[in-house]
């Protein structure tokens, strides 16, 4: 099975890289330039990697046509929610354009691949109490550039599967973690802040943003699982949400790691980590993509926040 992974030098593209060799597939990602590859260093002499920006259609095509994959994975992303307030067009070009691109690459080398298209429990944004747990047909309500790029990421997927049955499987995928995790975002963020204070390199004050946010956490290693799950039993033009159905409060996370850890700490609100306007809550229901593939996450959370703790211990 030969597959293309965008975002392979990412967090979850470097996780999928690993899970797609351990089924013996033919593994190609794309990088650019100057991609810091580290997430994929130890296996990189297994994979097929291709210098492509995905906001750029020859280098788009040129890779779909030398490739010619039968499944498609496209992770790749502006993914980070306040980068998209900082630069909204950018992160608005690299999500949506990107994925016209490749849609529209597909349909020039005239290939039908499987298509999974990283969405995201972002779009829900304004979800009220007695809305939850969230299914496919909640409201959408973007808080954010980034929620409204995933949004248009969703929507062209199911038009070009209505207008061209390319196979496209939508996934809305609440929030994953796990190491290797980009280290703005909230868990790998504060992991890396204990260690740091563990290890004396800074004081121990813990920055922090909005700790009252409600957070449905999946373990990374269940949801690239899931992924290639989604183009093997999914329906083409479908959308899954994919989730654990449990959600934590960020100080409750917070918490959680610090239990892990001997160090004593003050914990300090940071004006510019609160976010113009955030999702308060995020609960999800996989209940669609569980009775289509069987799939239920494996590993606790509790267990997540463990390794991404010793993997930042490892690297402080
Ligand atoms: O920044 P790079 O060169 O290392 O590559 C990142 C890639 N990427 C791009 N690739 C090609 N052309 C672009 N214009 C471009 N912009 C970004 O996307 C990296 O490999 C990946 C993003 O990785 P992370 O920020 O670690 O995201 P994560 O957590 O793996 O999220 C995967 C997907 C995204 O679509 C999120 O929006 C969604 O899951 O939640
Ligand atoms: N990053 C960050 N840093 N977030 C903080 C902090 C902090 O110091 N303190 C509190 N938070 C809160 C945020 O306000 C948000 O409510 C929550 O923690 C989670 O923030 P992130 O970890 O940055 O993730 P996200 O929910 O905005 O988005 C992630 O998950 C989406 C769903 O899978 C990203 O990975 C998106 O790309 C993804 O689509």
């Amino acid at each position: 099975m030969r597959v293309l992974v965008t975002g392979i030098t990412g967090f979850v593209g470097s996780h999928l890289a690993e899970f797609l060799l351990s089924k013996k597939c033919e593994v190609h990602g794309i990088e650019r330039w100057r991609s810091d590859t580290k997430n994929i260093e130890s296996f990189m002499d297994k994979l097929n990697i291709h210098e492509c920006d995905i906001r750029d259609f020859h280098s788009v095509r040129k890779v779909i046509d030398d490739v010619k994959p039968e499944k498609i994975f496209h992770l790749a992303a502006q993914s980070f929610v306040p980068t998209s307030w900082n630069a909204p067009s950018e992160t608005i070009t690299t999500n949506v354009i990107g994925e016209l691109n490749i849609f529209e690459a597909i349909r020039e080398v005239k290939i039908n691949p499987w298509i999974q298209i990283a969405c995201s429990s972002e779009e829900y944004g304004l979800v009220h109490e007695n809305e939850v747990p969230i299914n496919e047909n909640n409201p959408l309500r973007p808080l954010s550039p980034y929620a409204v790029s995933k949004i248009a990421q969703d929507l062209l997927g199911y038009q070009y599967n209505q207008s061209y049955k390319l196979n496209v499987v939508r996934t809305r995928t609440f929030n994953h973690e796990g190491p290797r995790r980009g280290e703005v975002f909230v868990t790998s963020n504060f992991a890396k802040q204990i260690a740091e204070i563990e290890k004396k390199k800074k004081p121990p004050v813990i920055h922090v943003g909005n700790l009252e946010a409600r957070r449905d956490y999946t373990d990374v290693r269940d949801v690239v699982r899931a992924y290639w799950l989604a183009t093997e039993k999914c329906i083409a033009g479908e959308v899954y949400v994919i989730c654990s159905g449990r959600d934590w409060k960020i100080k409750d996370m917070l918490n959680y790691l610090l239990s892990l850890s001997k160090v004593k700490v003050e914990i300090k609100q940071d004006k510019s980590r609160m976010r113009p306007s955030d999702v308060p809550l995020l609960l999800g229901d996989n209940t669609k993509f569980s009775k289509q593939t069987g799939w239920k996450p494996e590993i606790p959370f509790e267990k997540t926040l463990e390794d991404t703790l010793n993997y930042w211990r490892e690297r402080v």
